[in-house]
């Protein structure tokens, strides 16, 4: 089937920035403290989800019911831990070739929006610098359904002006190819094939595909 892809959606944590690591640590702090085990492993599961379904999957690892009011509470002081952790970031953050990628494929002419869970993804933006390139930013303030629901996608293609067939999302997690295929787009994913191979391609990093152009005529054909 041939498309022709006008727009790039962007995920941001995981895509643009390792920011998982940073949760982790604010998560495993909360964690520790409510007496939960929190590992690794278990950190991956939460890769694009929201930070209220993050809050509810830990309490139900540990077996912990929580009142809305207390939830609210540890999700306003997890966040104040992961702001502590992402103050220092800097351009130095960004994961290799996505500056390049950004720059070629803006100067080629394709359409840049964010879709990320996150709230905190226009502060991350200025920190590393790239909040200009984008033309449209849809994150974890613009919409209410999480990833896989397609909605943080869909409203990204539609405030380019595009189709959801015109643009391909960038992912590293399971949740967020799922949305992307569910918003009929196509789906490029980042990191280990093991997990994300629902994907339409899966590439380790931007330094697979430094010529966005060259990379978009070649989904064409598929
Ligand atoms: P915040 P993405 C997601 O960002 C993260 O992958 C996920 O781990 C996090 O819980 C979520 O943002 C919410 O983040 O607490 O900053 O609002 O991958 O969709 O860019
Ligand atoms: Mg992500």
């Amino acid at each position: 089937r041939s498309r022709m892809i006008r727009g790039l959606l962007f995920d941001l944590d995981g895509v643009i920035v390792d920011t998982a690591k940073y949760h982790f640590v604010a998560w495993q702090r909360m964690a520790a403290e409510l007496g939960i085990h929190f590992s690794h492993e278990e950190n991956e599961q939460l890769k694009g989800i929201s930070r209220v379904e993050s809050l509810e999957r830990i309490l139900g690892w540990g077996g912990i019911a929580l009142s809305t009011e207390e939830k609210q509470r540890w999700m306003d002081q997890k966040n104040a831990w992961y702001l502590e952790c992402i103050a220092q970031m800097g351009p130095e953050e960004i994961l290799p070739g996505v500056s390049e990628f950004l720059a070629e494929a803006r100067t080629q002419g394709l359409s840049i929006a964010l879709g990320s869970a996150s709230k905190n993804a226009v502060p991350i933006l200025e920190r590393i610098g790239l909040l200009d390139a984008f033309d449209a930013i849809v994150d974890g303030t613009v919409v209410t359904a999480s990833k896989p629901n397609p909605e943080v996608f869909l409203e990204g293609a539609r405030r380019l002006g595009l189709s959801p067939e015109e643009c391909c999302v960038f992912e590293d997690a399971e949740a967020g190819v799922e949305a992307a295929l569910a918003g009929n787009m196509y789906c490029i994913a980042v990191g280990k094939p093991d997990h994300l191979g629902a994907a339409h391609r899966v590439i380790q990093s931007f330094l697979d595909i430094p010529d966005p152009v060259e990379t978009l005529l070649a989904l064409e054909t598929d």
